[in-house]
């Protein structure tokens, strides 16, 4: 059984959005075709409280960039970005969300940031995602979506250190923030290194695939 993951496809990672992704909402059409190839999709969604540590606003005298040290780990602080409730937190109505089975929301507790849509950076508490996943029987998981150097790199780690069978990147359905240039390449290569597969969405997608005529 194969899952595709469909990683914080929200308003504020999109061009013009609070966190905006360069070319973010170009992997959106790809999303939307590639769930066909899938017998189950799931999408995870950042979801956090106003008062959240990762925001640089919630930390007076520091910007958006800055590293600081919130629950004793590392964090880069970020805009004000996918608050509970916001429009900039909801899933893109470009999104087709008919065939999605679940949402994850992450990013909830305000004393820890999730980039993992399994669990948050200290790895202690799960979204639910990887036991919604097993107890589907998934072995193979895909995932797409954005941040690469965030969201997306850690969500495909941690599948990695669930022991699913095979875990893949759809690599052109992705993309980086780039904070420093070449981010993007570097959590690629760091992914590959892992032993995460890159793969194409064409390659999901050629006819001899599809189901039905
Ligand atoms: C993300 C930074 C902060 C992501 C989420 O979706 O990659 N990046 N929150
Ligand atoms: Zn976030």
């Amino acid at each position: 059984m194969k899952a595709l993951i469909l990683v914080d496809l929200q308003y504020d990672f999109m061009p013009g959005g609070a966190l905006a992704v360069p070319d973010g909402d170009a992997v959106v059409p790809l999303a939307n075709r590639l769930q066909g190839a899938f017998e189950l999709v799931v999408a995870t969604q950042d979801w956090h409280p106003a008062n959240h540590g990762s925001f640089a606003a919630n930390h007076p005298g520091r910007a958006p960039g800055e590293v600081i040290t919130l629950g004793g780990l590392p964090q880069v602080l970020w805009p004000t970005h996918c608050v509970q409730g916001s429009r900039g937190a909801e899933l893109v109505a470009a999104l087709d969300t008919s065939r999605i089975a679940a949402v994850l929301q992450k990013g909830c507790d305000p004393e820890i940031d999730s980039y993992s849509g399994f669990f948050d950076n200290g790895g202690r508490r799960s979204t639910g995602l990887g036991e919604f996943l097993q107890a589907r029987g998934v072995e193979e998981v895909f995932v797409l979506g954005l941040a690469t150097d965030y969201c997306v790199r850690f969500t495909a780690l941690d599948a990695l250190g669930l022991k699913f069978k095979r875990v893949s990147l759809v690599v052109d359905a992705c993309r980086a923030v780039d904070l420093s240039p070449g981010d993007g390449e570097a959590a690629l290569a760091a992914m590959r290194a892992a032993g995460v597969e890159m793969v194409r969405s064409a390659s999901l997608l050629s006819p001899s695939r599809s189901s039905t005529p």
